[in-house]
């Protein structure tokens, strides 16, 4: 079934220059990218997407690694589309503890767990079609999507709209 998932490389993964490698790797699931775009993550945004974990202990630390807090405060947010994408992509990022993830996957060669029990594993990736729905209703507006109709949309029309423009 030809699906959509979000992948983002996470604060650690830009902190080390890992963008350019998580891209490659990607590659080789010969999905195609329909959005891109690198994002500063808020606390709102970090607590909204990690909501299903907010009961977890690790939570706070959690937030505050997407935020980027203990790296840089971007993260690069893609979309990638095609056959049986969710698994693809979650085949190669490799287990959620990086420890326990496959040495050739991208959490095995770029993840680790630090001191404070943080799992620092690079990159985030969809774990099921609903939760890839949700992420990139989450992430990225319809029209940042260069794929038509991906998910259902309605037009707004807005009045005394502030929106910045070049000088
Ligand atoms: P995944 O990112 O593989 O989908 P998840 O959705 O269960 O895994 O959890 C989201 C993130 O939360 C995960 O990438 C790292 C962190 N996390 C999960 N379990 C953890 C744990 N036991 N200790 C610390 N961080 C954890
Ligand atoms: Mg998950």
């Amino acid at each position: 079934m030809k699906e959509s998932t979000l992948v983002i490389v996470k604060p650690d993964g830009l902190q080390k220059s890992l963008t350019g490698n998580i891209l490659t790797r990607l590659a080789e699931t010969k999905l195609i990218i329909i959005a891109s775009k690198i994002a500063v993550v808020s606390r709102k945004l970090a607590e909204a997407h990690y909501c299903h974990l907010k009961d977890k202990p690790f939570f706070e630390e959690l937030v505050k690694y997407l935020t980027g807090e203990y790296h840089t405060h971007r993260v690069m947010a893609l979309v990638y589309y095609g056959e049986d994408a969710i698994q693809k992509v979650r085949k190669i990022c490799g287990a959620t503890n990086p420890e326990e993830a496959e040495p050739g996957t991208i959490r095995g060669s770029y993840g680790r767990i630090t001191t404070k029990g943080v799992y620092e594993n690079a990159i985030h990736a969809s774990g099921a079609p609903e939760e890839a729905k949700r992420e990139i209703e989450l992430w990225f507006e319809p029209d940042e999507i260069v794929f038509e109709n991906l998910y259902p949309t309605r037009e707004v029309v807005l009045s005394q709209h502030k929106k910045r423009m070049w000088a």
